[in-house]
């Protein structure tokens, strides 16, 4: 069960300037009834500063598992190049080995372990709305976060690994074959699967970040989207749209939402 929480005790105010966040004065604090997700339009943006407490307790019941920076520093050999699988838009990415000597209860597994750039404020919103939205949200189309660490100013997750990478990377790679057909298919299908989870859950997500770069592939090609740093709760009950800043990639995003930001 997920306990109840508000998020003014996640948010920092030193936020409240840079959220673009439409008709402030409407947003409630609405009470959470057991097991639904808790949403984004649930913000307020006065509060205390954010602590590691905070978080955890109010993510209860999400099976998340907080690290240390040293335990991460342990399982990724000190995020070194060895390990090294990428740079993402939010900071590099390293492969590490998790199991119950490190914690008990975890799953020995292979897992990427997601440093954020913490230049300015938005490094740390993007890795509180991945945490939230990943923590809560599960499915064999999402990738799963298996855990993060907060300490201090550094801010890290933790995800299972996903052994062939990106698609872009598997599309794009110069020296591999290309993709047959029918496994473009099948990673287009898995895609859309975790697309419309999102859109028809009941309280809807919007991804806004669907690109070739932002889908990781299981061994036998499973497709599973990841990166949540840009998603956003949709519209719910009477309500025919939200209206956003215009966030994204360039070249991704529908050309009406671009013009109109809804
Ligand atoms: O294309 P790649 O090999 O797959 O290089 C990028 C890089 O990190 C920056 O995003 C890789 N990556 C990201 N998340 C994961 C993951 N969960 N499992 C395996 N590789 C990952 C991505």
């Amino acid at each position: 069960m997920i306990k109840k929480f508000t998020w003014k005790s996640l948010v920092p105010c030193c936020f409240q300037a840079e959220i673009p966040l439409e008709e402030p004065t409407k947003k409630i604090v609405k009470k959470q009834s057991s097991f639904q997700r808790i949403s984004v339009s649930d913000i307020s943006l006065s509060g205390p500063s954010l602590s590691a407490d905070d978080i955890s307790s109010s993510l209860i019941g999400s099976n998340l598992h907080v690290f240390t920076l040293a335990e991460l520093k342990v399982i990724t050999q000190s995020f070194s190049t060895s390990n090294f699988l990428g740079e993402g838009g939010f900071g590099p990415v390293h492969k590490g080995f998790i199991d119950d000597k490190l914690k008990p209860g975890l799953k020995a597994q292979p897992v990427a372990v997601k440093l954020m750039n913490l230049e300015g404020t938005q490094g740390h919103r993007e890795w509180l709305t991945e945490v939230i939205f990943l923590g809560q949200l599960r499915h064999p189309h999402l990738v799963k976060l298996i855990g993060y660490c907060c300490e201090d100013e550094h801010r890290l997750l933790v995800y299972e690994y996903m052994v062939r990478g990106s698609l872009e990377n598997q599309l794009f790679r110069r020296y591999s074959a290309s993709l047959p057909w029918l496994t473009r298919m099948k990673i287009a299908l898995g895609a859309a699967k975790g697309l419309a989870f999102l859109h028809e859950a009941e309280k809807p997500v919007i991804y806004r970040d669907f690109k070739a770069s932002n889908i990781l592939l299981d061994s036998d090609y499973t497709a599973k989207l990841s990166d949540f740093g840009l998603a956003k709760d949709g519209p719910e009950g009477d309500e025919t749209h939200v209206s956003t800043r215009v966030m994204g990639t360039h070249g991704y995003a529908a050309p009406e939402y671009v013009m109109t930001g809804k």
